[in-house]
């Protein structure tokens, strides 16, 4: 029995591999995480650090509270079932006017995970509409190979080392995943997607959340950490992250810091780090 979405909606998602929007927070909660989170950037002198962008969900309590929130959970439990890891979750801030872009990729691609689905849940802090660079999606990319890709890096390209489908991508069969502050969207990784500048009067603060089953496993590297958001894992292929009692635990900061290398180490394989971007 489905806790969240409806059969159309899970239909959607197998058959295009997407589904959005989903409703999940209201406009006053919202407006009172994106605050926090502008308050911690302004105590650093105004912005996020590449490092903090990652596995946020070890920093900041809020964080760790909305991947465990069954508004967010209960729809990956009607796509996932019921034994639920949250691998990584990832700031997406684009500045007011800013040239920061996404080029059209699909995560999986260089994310090391195995056996067993990936979803991402991307909510929406503040409007993501096609002016300020909402994501775009390429329905139905999640079934067959992957497609090659190629590191192409570039200073505006929000991904780590730039990476890009080789092939062309048709961009009339594209779908614009446009969100209201509080929304999130569902989309399977191996779904080809993208999104372009903010050429809007306001920041555009997408925060991305990563979920997958417990049998899931990280084939790159030999160390990989994942919270336990829902049921049990009997797996144990990941070091479970603590639960975050306050922003900047000290405990919880030092698995940041341990689980952010390993990730540096999973992104970059064969490839140079770029520590301006992780
Ligand atoms: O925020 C964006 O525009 C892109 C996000 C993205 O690539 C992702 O969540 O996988």
């Amino acid at each position: 029995m489905p806790k969240t979405l409806s059969d159309a909606a899970t239909a959607q998602f197998h058959d295009d591999g997407y589904w959005s929007p989903v409703p999940v927070l209201s406009p006053q909660e919202t407006a009172g995480l994106r605050a926090q989170l502008e308050a911690f950037e302004a105590s650093q002198g105004g912005k996020l650090q590449p490092v903090q962008r990652n596995k946020c969900h070890l920093l900041f309590k809020w964080i760790d509270d909305l991947i465990h929130d069954a508004r967010v959970v209960d729809p990956i439990e009607d796509l996932l079932g019921p034994d639920i890891l949250c691998w990584n979750t990832i700031f997406w801030i684009k500045e007011a006017g800013s040239p920061s872009f996404v080029s059209w990729h699909q995560d999986i691609t260089y994310w090391g995970l195995a056996d067993g689905d990936v979803i991402t849940a991307w909510l929406a802090l503040s409007p993501a509409s096609k002016e300020s660079g909402c994501m775009r999606v390429m329905p139905g990319t999640h079934m067959g190979d992957l497609m090659p890709h190629e590191d192409r890096w570039d200073d505006a390209n929000m991904l780590t080392r730039g990476q890009e489908i080789a092939v062309e991508v048709d961009e009339a069969k594209a779908v614009a995943m446009a969100l209201d502050p509080g929304q999130m969207s569902l989309h399977n990784v191996r779904l080809a997607h993208a999104s372009g500048p903010n050429i809007s009067g306001d920041r555009r603060i997408g925060l991305s959340m990563h979920f997958i089953p417990t049998s899931a496993r990280q084939s790159v590297g030999g160390w990989d950490s994942a919270a336990l958001v829902r049921g049990s894992d009997a797996h144990q292929h990941f070091h479970l992250t603590p639960r975050v009692e306050r922003d900047l635990d000290p405990p919880a900061v030092a698995f940041h810091e341990k689980a952010t290398e390993a990730l540096r180490e999973i992104l970059y394989r064969d490839a140079e780090q770029n520590t301006q971007k992780l």
